[in-house]
């Protein structure tokens, strides 16, 4: 074989083997510090923690963005961005160690550091979450030096010029395939560890048997599902459930080992409650639709269910909590989760007879892991951020004076009652018809309002008012359908809702920020002749 003997090519060779050895270190880096979460905490995983801090810190609107452009992918085009800084950062450590060993694993020993800070300022954060991202980084740096100094080393064959280079292929091979096979083996540890623990929690679901509520929900009455096609079902089954939520990797809590305290302001009596003793004392069941603020004007973040769970009332009030109306001291509820969401709610809204629920069933199963598992919030007419905490463990009563909960502090409003919304299902904007008999439908909703009527317009014309589905109290939507003969053309179709307070929905569009988007849906339509 001839070697390239000229300098610049020299250079290039020894920067592209420095490159694939910090991939390589890279790797193993990565899967000690995976093995290491593992052990530790699942969630201090370097990718889930270094994705976690940039949610953190994403401005409001590039994160309205994201979640409008890709939608629930939005979490795997973060990792995937987060893995391919993480690559060009390795292979920069390797080029820089084929020439200053020290500086380039101090570089792979400084991204490991920089992963626990990482760690380190997530909410809730213990100290140890920094370890998985320590012991990578310190792994990484420690491979990088072994396969840089098998480049370094004089090749051994006889004659050779005794230089520092050509590299010792041979050495340096065998310390990369030893890096394949110690990183593979150290990532399939971390996972079956990871699976070990999860199964836990899984057990622990499987296991939970829910108690039948002292006060059932009447069943669903018949008219409330149109069944028109193109219309989804009045209940949403959990699989098809929308989910948001800040959780790389969604949280699998352990029922068996699951407490949750309240306690703070007005508190007379603090509690602290394992499953079984929360499940003792007399559930409720109740239809609520829920929807997030991130929803715009036609969008899909709603989703309507049978929950069940303890009324939150007779917990606090068990607490000896008074609403400020009689005399408490605590006007915000903030409920925090196991992965450090923190929630805030009106104490006043908790406390005024509606049915809200610290739930532990969606239609008629245990919470779905990624619902919430085992336990949490849902407050009729109240956006999901500021009332369903997922994955509850912490009631503490305070004032909206005193504490900004995780979206207030990124310019969401502190109070962010539900506003009245209505949404054509079909047909599909931009979708192409043979002119005829149309059956236009959708949802409406204004929860704990209820909805009083739907009206429907083609072309800016006279609004018609929509047939309702039958009603399921005013926590949930209503589906409603509009026959219309569609003559041909393109036509533009409107719809708007008015709250069971008689207020119509107002047609001014605004964008989701602060506190809920307004304005009429509207869908084009292509009718052939
Ligand atoms: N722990 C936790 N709870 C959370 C969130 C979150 O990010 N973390 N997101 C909230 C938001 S913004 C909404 S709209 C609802 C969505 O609930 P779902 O995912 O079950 O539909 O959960 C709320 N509860
Ligand atoms: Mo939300």
């Amino acid at each position: 074989m001839t070697r390239t003997r000229d300098g610049r090519g020299l250079r290039r060779r020894r920067a592209a083997a420095g490159a694939v050895g910090g991939l390589a270190a890279g790797c193993a880096g990565l899967a000690v510090a995976q093995l290491a979460a593992a052990l530790v905490r699942p969630e201090a995983a370097p990718l889930t923690v270094v994705g976690g801090a940039v949610v953190d810190r994403t401005p409001t609107a590039v994160k309205e963005w994201a979640v409008r452009s890709f939608g629930t992918a939005d979490k795997l085009v973060l990792t995937l961005g987060t893995v391919v800084l993480l690559a060009l950062l390795a292979a920069a450590a390797g080029i820089l160690a084929v020439r200053r060993p020290r500086a380039g694993c101090a570089l792979a020993a400084a991204a490991g550091a920089l992963g626990a800070a990482a760690a380190l300022s997530r909410p809730e954060a213990a100290w140890k979450d920094a370890l998985p991202s320590l012991a990578g980084g310190a792994a990484a740096a420690a491979v990088l030096y072994l396969l840089v100094s098998a480049l370094r080393r004089p090749r051994p064959a006889a004659g050779s010029s005794g230089g520092t280079w050509p590299l010792d292929r041979r050495a340096f091979g065998r310390l990369l395939a030893a890096t394949a096979a110690g990183s593979a083996a150290a990532g399939y540890a971390g996972r079956r560890l990871g699976a070990h623990g999860a199964a836990g929690a899984t057990a622990s679901r499987a296991d939970l048997v829910l108690p039948p509520p002292a006060v059932p929900a009447a069943p669903v009455p018949a008219g409330a599902d149109l069944r028109v096609p193109g219309l989804g079902p009045f209940l949403t089954p959990g699989r098809d459930f929308y989910r948001v939520d800040t959780a790389l990797v969604v949280p699998r809590v352990d029922a068996d080992t699951w407490r949750l305290e309240v306690h703070g302001d007005g508190v007379a009596r603090p509690l602290s409650l394992t499953l079984p003793e929360l499940l003792a004392r007399p559930l409720t069941e109740h239809d609520i639709t829920l929807c997030c603020v991130s929803n715009e004007v036609g969008g899909p973040y709603v989703g309507n269910a049978r929950w069940l769970g303890v009324p939150l009332a007779d917990l606090l009030r068990e607490a000896g909590v008074r609403p400020p109306s009689r005399g408490g001291p605590a006007d915000q509820l903030v409920a925090r989760s196991v992965d450090g969401m923190t929630i805030g709610t009106p104490v006043e809204a908790v406390m005024d007879g509606r049915d809200a629920l610290l739930a532990v069933g969606m239609n008629g199963e245990p919470l779905p892991f990624a619902h919430g598992f085992p336990v949490r919030m849902v407050v009729p007419g109240l956006y999901g951020y500021v009332s369903a905490c997922k994955w509850l463990r912490e009631l503490r009563l305070t004032t909206f004076a005193a504490y900004d909960a995780y979206w207030v502090r990124r310019s969401w409003a502190q109070r962010a009652p539900v506003k009245t919304q209505s949404r054509i299902d079909t047909p599909r904007s931009f979708s192409q018809r043979p002119a005829g008999p149309v059956a236009v439908a959708g949802v409406a909703w204004a929860q704990h309002r209820g909805i009083a009527r739907v009206e429907v317009r083609a072309d800016g014309g006279p609004w018609r008012e929509a047939r309702l589905g039958a009603p399921d109290g005013v926590d949930t939507w209503r589906q409603w359908v509009w026959p219309w003969r569609a003559p041909p053309g393109r036509h533009t179709l409107e719809v708007r809702a008015t709250d069971g307070r008689g207020e119509v929905q107002p047609q001014r569009r605004t964008g989701t920020l602060p506190d809920g988007a307004t304005g009429w849906h509207s869908v084009t339509v292509d009718v052939r002749p």
